[in-house]
């Protein structure tokens, strides 16, 4: 295959300030990691040809955005002919898997009907300082339909594989495969009425006859 016939596909990364966003580009793009990673003002694009299986290379266009909120007026333009995107928190900083429901939001408002989402946990590094659940989040992508890793970008842990399998997923999108992200109908079902709860940081049914 020619780079010709190479596909190209938007994707955006959103989420709250200092989660790590340009350190996943970093990552990805250049196989680099810096501790003192300035923060980002408006949006960075970047690339990256990945090979997703023995005859399919697919070129990611990965827009890396600002998450501090004063540059999230401009945001919504960003989502143009984006084909996915990736929310990303941090999984020592609840409030920012709290806020992954604003930028679920975002998503609906601003995206394509038909983008792919993907929820990351990022910083699993530092386990040992996690505030946020594994299975909640797990949770909570799964009912919304989202792909979801936990990665660490210091140690490079789940970075390629996350970026390999969301190339995989427009991939086969395209292709109009039967390939679905793996949510059983009940809890699809759960997840139009499923929340979370901001002062126990449980999932939180809305309706009592899903409990
Ligand atoms: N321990 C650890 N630190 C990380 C990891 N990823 C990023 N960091 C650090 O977290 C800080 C913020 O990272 P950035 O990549 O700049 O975060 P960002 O989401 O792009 O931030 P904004 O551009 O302000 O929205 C930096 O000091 C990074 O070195 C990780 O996986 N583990
Ligand atoms: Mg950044």
């Amino acid at each position: 295959m020619s780079e010709a016939d190479t596909a190209t596909y938007k994707i955006i990364i959103i989420g709250d300030g200092s989660v790590g966003k340009t350190s996943l580009v970093m990552r990805i793009v250049d196989n680099q990691f810096s501790y003192s990673m300035p923060m980002t003002i408006g949006v960075d694009n970047y690339s990256r040809v990945l090979q997703i299986n023995s005859t399919t290379k697919i070129n990611l266009s990965i827009w890396d955005t600002a998450g501090q909120e004063r540059f999230s007026v401009v945001a919504p333009s960003y989502f143009r002919g984006s084909k996915a995107a990736i929310i990303v928190y941090d999984i020592t900083r609840e409030e920012s898997f709290k806020k992954a429901e604003y930028w679920a939001k975002q998503i609906i408002e601003y995206g394509a009907t038909d983008i792919k989402v993907m929820l990351i946990g990022n910083k699993l590094d530092l386990d040992d300082r996690r505030k946020v659940l594994k299975k909640i989040a797990f949770d909570y992508a799964r009912c919304n339909n989202m792909m979801f890793f936990e990665t660490s970008c210091l140690n490079a842990t789940n970075v390629e594989t996350a970026f390999v399998s969301l190339a995989k997923e427009l991939h086969h999108a395209d292709e109009k495969s039967e390939y679905t992200v793996n949510c059983p109908e009940e809890m699809k079902e759960k997840g139009k009425n499923i929340t979370l709860d901001h002062k126990t940081d449980k999932v939180v049914k809305k309706k009592k006859r899903f409990c």
